[in-house]
Parts: structure tokens; sequence; C-alpha cells
């Protein structure tokens, strides 16, 4: 792993950086750009900003959790990625990351929120236990509570990264014994008002928070976000809207256990449970460490809802997902009965002829709309 070293000045400085060339640097800022969605004149910006050096400065702080949002931000396929996302953001303090300890990594601490005070982000990873006066998570004689408060405090922002930071995740499914809360939750109950981001996903997508770090270190500003503090450029869509085994489901092919000859073909995963069609985030296109198809249902899990306090840790794994208000979208093609036939009890679509949710993504239907022109044209000339 990338190591980090508290530097003279008390805050981190990362070791030399190793095989990344110029073309490496612009993917990954154009990766992480191209999906905030920006008109392209702020798109330009953040990538000139990025390439001057422009780095967030960034508070790291972990409470409760599996630290796998910090491993996905890191456990790249490519070696030079990991060195890159460390020299895109100035990560002034991070437990993990960092070789020093004790005092020293105290010291390092204070020494970066004094220096940035007002201007760092304050990334947090993990669940605040608040039951017993927050005694279950304690770091250097505090508890996760008043450092926090403390740190959220003094910050420019705040991104909650992970289902655990945003809502509570795993630890906060019941019986909770910890009492364990997201940051929104608990940064409201401490009466702090900060502009906040949640990035939930267990883990979150790292391409995700470098968007949206970059956005604010080059522009000073953050995106638009949802109701629950989600950017809408990584969370505004259904996974089933641009799913890639969506054409599947229109039509009726499933799964029906994990090895069948469906499941093998890459058929719709919506009976062995897959939460899609609830769930909105941005995996199906953005997927994991820079390995293409490397997302649950890209490698054939069903969706299990992580980005969704309503579905993750919730809803048991396999339960199939409840459809809410299907209709028929213009963008899909009829479904063909003859190719395969489509239960409408299994599906939760009520005997919908088309067989088609809300949400049809441009990206999807296009496909869709291509193939079945395909097939048009296929049947016009008798093939
Ligand atoms: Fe939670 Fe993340 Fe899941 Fe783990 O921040 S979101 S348990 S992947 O590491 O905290
Ligand atoms: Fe994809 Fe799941 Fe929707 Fe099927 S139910 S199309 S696997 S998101
Ligand atoms: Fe999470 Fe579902 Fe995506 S489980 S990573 S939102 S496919």
């Amino acid at each position: 792993m990338t190591e980090l070293k508290a530097g003279a000045n008390g805050g981190a400085k990362r070791g030399s950086r190793t095989g990344v060339d110029r073309r490496d640097f612009f993917k990954i800022v154009t990766m992480a750009v191209a999906s905030l969605g920006l008109p392209a004149a702020e798109a330009a910006k953040i990538a000139e900003g990025a390439a001057k050096g422009l780095k967030p400065s960034v508070i790291w702080l972990h409470f409760q959790e599996c630290t796998g949002c910090t491993e996905s931000l890191l456990r790249v396929s490519h070696p030079g990625v990991a060195e890159l996302i460390l020299d895109l953001v100035s990560l002034d303090y991070h437990e993990t990351l960092f070789a020093a300890a004790g005092y020293q990594a105290e010291d390092a601490l204070k020494s970066a929120m004094e220096q940035g005070a007002g201007k760092y982000i304050c990334v947090v990873e993990g669940s605040i236990p608040v039951k017993d006066g927050g005694i279950y998570c304690k770091i250097a004689g505090r508890t996760a509570m008043d450092i926090l408060k403390d740190v959220a405090g003094k910050a420019g922002a705040v991104i909650a990264i992970g289902s655990c930071a945003s809502w509570g995740g795993v630890q906060s499914s019941g019986p909770n014994p910890t009492g364990a809360m997201g940051v929104p939750d608990v940064l409201k109950m401490q009466g702090i008002r900060k502009p906040l981001v949640t990035l939930p996903g267990c883990p979150a997508n790292a391409y995700n928070f470098l968007g949206v770090a970059l956005q604010y270190a080059t522009l000073g500003k953050l995106p638009a976000l949802d109701a629950l503090g989600r950017p809408m450029f990584a969370y505004g869509r259904l996974v089933h809207s641009v799913c890639p085994r969506r054409a599947h489901f229109n039509e009726g092919r499933f799964a029906e256990k994990f090895g069948d000859e469906g499941h093998r073909s890459g058929y719709c995963l919506y009976k062995l449970g897959c939460k899609g069609p609830v769930t909105h985030a941005n995996c199906s296109l953005q997927h994991f460490d820079d390995v293409v198809g490397a997302w649950p249902v890209g490698i054939g899990h069903p969706c299990v809802g992580c980005t969704e306090k309503s579905q993750a840790f919730t809803v048991p794994m396999f339960t199939t997902a409840d459809i809410p208000q299907p209709q028929p979208s213009w963008l899909f093609p009829p479904v063909r009965p003859d190719r395969a036939p489509m239960s409408p009890l299994a599906t939760g679509v009520g005997g919908l002829v088309g067989g088609v949710v809300l949400g049809a993504a441009v990206m999807v239907s296009k496909k869709i709309a291509a193939a079945s022109k395909q097939e048009e044209e296929e049947k016009k000339h008798g093939s």
C-alpha cells in the first residue's frame, strides 16, 4: 500500500511518485471530471486546476467501518493510478495511510486543521456510535462524536464517504448495539451546519469522491445534490435504468438460481433479489477500481442496494424488490413475446405488455433501439 508519513509541516507527504505519466494523469482527471456532467467550460477549469496542482486539503477520519472505502480508493488495477489519486488530493491526515502514530499523528491532525481552517474537506469514513455518550469508538482518548464535532466544525465542507458514514450502514442495522448513526444525523444533533455531501455505497466509488473533491477545490462549490445529500451526477439514476442486463428484464429472461443456465447466460438477476430497480447509483457506468465489469451485477451478483438506506442491511438480500409505479416507456421497443415468456408475478410489473418501468436511460434505450432496428432489418431481408 502507498504509505504516507508525517511531513515536516506536521501534515502528511506521499512517498516518491512512480510510474505515472502525463497520459495516466489526464485519464484519471478526465474520468473523474467527465462523470460530473458539468458544462464543458467548468469541466475544463477543474482539469486545468488539477493539472496546476491545485489540490484539495483533506482530513480523513475513520470511525466504525471496514476501511473498504479507503481500499476501494487505492486498490486500483494499475499501481500508478493509486499514486495519482494521492497526487490529486492532499491527504493531510489519514490514519490508515499514516506511518505516524500516537502523539505524532495527533500533532499532524492539529497542524492540518490549523493550516487549512475553514477550507479543508473533512472526509468521514464509518458510522458514529452515540449510545452511552459515544464510548464505543474512541481515538486518542476522544470519542468519535467529539472528534467529528471538532474536525467537521472547522472544515470548509464535509464528505460522508460510504454507507456507514452516510446513514449508519451495516453497524446501524438492528439491534444497533452502539447506537451507530451517520454523519448528517450526528452533525444535526450537534447543531453543526456545513456544506455536506453523502457518497453512500459499500464501498463508495473512488471516482465519485474524486469528482466532488476536485470540483470543490477548483470551483469552490459542491455539485447539485438530492434530498439525501447525494450528488445527482452519480445518484440521479436507478441502477436498473442503465443496467446492461436491462434488455433481458424487458424481455423476461431471468436467472432463476445461481449457476443455472440463465445465470451463466448473463440474464437479469431480478428474481435473485436484485435491488437495481429501487437503487440510485452510477456503478453500472462507473465500474470499480479501474476494472471493466467490476461491479456487483457485472460479476453476476444481484445489486443489494448498498447506496440506499431503505435497502442494504434492511431488506434481505434475496427478497425481490417492489417496483414502484410501473409504467410503459416509449423509450423501449415492444417486448418480443415469441422470444421468451415473462412472468408478471415474478417481475412485479403487473402484466404490463411492455414490461418496462420508469426511468429508462438514454444509453440503454439507444442500444435497444439499435438492436431492434437491426432485428427489423433482418426480418425484412428474411434472415
Ligand atoms: Fe462502511 Fe466504508 Fe461498507 Fe466498509 O467507509 S460503507 S462497511 S465498504 O469501509 O464504511
Ligand atoms: Fe439489471 Fe437488476 Fe434491473 Fe435486472 S433487475 S436489469 S440485473 S438492475
Ligand atoms: Fe451497490 Fe448495487 Fe451498485 S450493491 S455497488 S448499488 S450494483
